[in-house]
């Protein structure tokens, strides 16, 4: 079921971008895949149901964006949907960071997505289309060893609503997994004592949730747990 709409995911190249990326596909998008990582994205795009296209961006790359964002307009000349779901995490206390770790947190997870939303901005109005955040549940509360990525959530999710409100005509979701089994910050997927990890299809499933919504709803924000996780606000 091919419906003419044109997805971007960021991040795609692994981990929780390449199921979004998937649950786009099976819902009749063709999907514009981005990420540093080229091999990744072509083995993602390899084994999605429909058609795609994969493009190397660094969402914290001025230049990366404003390429990435000609060729998919080439290509496609619309956007309908954007995820915007690359992002890092760097966790130790405080006084252990060193501002380049801190600035390159921010450098992606905010000002990447901030980026790469404004190019797209008039194509996804036009379209009256979706932007989906990948936050986190840390966005609206903190923890030891957390300080600068919960920061930069904190920020993302001040940026989401900042565009829902700017643009009505858009649907803005804030997406806020909790811990998920991926290669997040360094980790092994499916590694001992990440038993208890949510695995990234079921927050897939919340992008098939939204996307199947009739174009009156808006679903604006989302929490979305591990059973085995302490309900933590
Ligand atoms: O992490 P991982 P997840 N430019 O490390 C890409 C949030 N989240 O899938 O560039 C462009 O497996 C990188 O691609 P590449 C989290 O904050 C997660 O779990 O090719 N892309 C890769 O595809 C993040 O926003 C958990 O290396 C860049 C992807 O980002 C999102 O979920 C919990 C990039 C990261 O894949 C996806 O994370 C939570 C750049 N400069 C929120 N830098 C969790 N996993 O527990 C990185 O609350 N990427």
């Amino acid at each position: 079921m091919e419906t003419g709409k044109i997805a971007v995911v960021t991040g795609a190249s692994r981990g929780l971008g390449s199921v979004f990326a998937r649950v786009l596909a099976e819902e009749g998008y063709t999907v514009a895949l981005s990420g540093r990582n080229v091999e990744g994205l072509a083995r993602v795009a390899a084994r999605l149901p429909g058609p795609s296209f994969a493009y190397p961006l660094d969402v914290g790359d001025s230049g990366s964006v404003a390429a990435f964002r000609d060729a998919v307009l080439e290509r496609f000349g619309r956007l309908d949907v954007l995820v915007n779901n690359a992002g890092i995490g760097i966790f130790k206390r405080l006084e252990e960071f060193s501002p380049e770790e801190v600035d390159e947190i921010f450098r992606v997870n905010v000002r990447g997505a901030w980026a790469v939303t404004v190019a797209f901005l008039p194509q996804l109005k036009a379209a009256r289309g979706w932007v989906m955040m990948i936050s986190s549940d840390v966005s609206t509360r903190t923890f030891p060893t957390g300080g600068p990525y919960a920061a930069s959530k904190f920020a993302l999710r001040a940026l989401a609503r900042t565009l829902q409100q700017e643009n009505p005509e858009l649907r803005v979701l804030e997406l806020r997994p909790g811990a998920v089994d991926t290669s997040f910050a360094g980790s092994t997927p499916g590694a001992p004592g990440k038993e208890w990890f949510l695995q990234p299809d079921a927050v897939a499933e919340a992008v098939r949730f939204a996307l199947r919504l009739p174009p009156q709803a808006r679903l604006e924000e989302l929490v979305l747990r591990s059973s085995l996780q302490a309900p933590e606000y």
